[in-house]
């Protein structure tokens, strides 16, 4: 895990950017938590602040997405583009392109390691982001607000995966 901070997680955020990284244990196996984190079509299946996803074509390195995002954020639609899509070390990256929201220049990495739980085979999901801090926002509210919309996911990536199980 060490490793996988040093070799996936380590970013040179520009100045007008900031960048964290956040770790989720899900107790249920590391194929069980690909088969939610790879569908770079179908975020909305666990990001609960996505209403609906749009892409064309076949799931693959460049593909696109547009969403549309729930009411109450300070956000409508991002456009965003896989970069990373690992099968065998279960690594998905992307970034965003457009959109009418404020987090420029978003891009993420997230990778999954395996792990016990209660003596079960379980993962350890870690993410880590850089982002531009908007013109007239704090670095760290622009990190309080990301952080908060990624440990979401996270836990609802957790939720979701849990229920998937026999
Ligand atoms: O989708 C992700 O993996 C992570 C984030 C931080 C997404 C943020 C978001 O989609 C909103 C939830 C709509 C918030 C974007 C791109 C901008 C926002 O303002």
């Amino acid at each position: 895990m060490e490793e996988a901070v040093g070799e996936h997680h380590t970013h040179e955020p520009a100045s007008n950017e900031c960048c964290s990284v956040l770790v989720q244990e899900v107790r249920a196996p590391v194929e069980v938590v690909w088969s939610v984190v790879r569908r770079f079509d179908q975020p909305q299946c666990y990001k609960r602040f996505i209403r609906s996803c749009s892409t064309q074509g076949d799931l693959k390195v460049g593909s696109t997405r547009e969403i549309t995002v729930v009411s109450g954020l300070p956000a409508t639609t991002s456009k965003e583009q896989l970069e990373i899509l690992d099968e065998d070390k279960h690594i998905l990256s992307f970034k965003v392109l457009d959109g009418d929201h404020r987090l420029r220049n978003y891009r993420s990495i997230t990778t999954l390691h395996e792990t016990l739980v209660q003596d079960r085979p379980g993962t350890l999901v870690m993410e880590s982001y850089v982002v531009e801090i908007p013109d007239g926002n704090t670095r760290e509210d622009t990190l309080t607000f990301t952080n908060t919309v990624v440990r979401c996911n996270l836990q609802s990536l957790a939720r979701t995966c849990e229920r998937l199980l026999p």
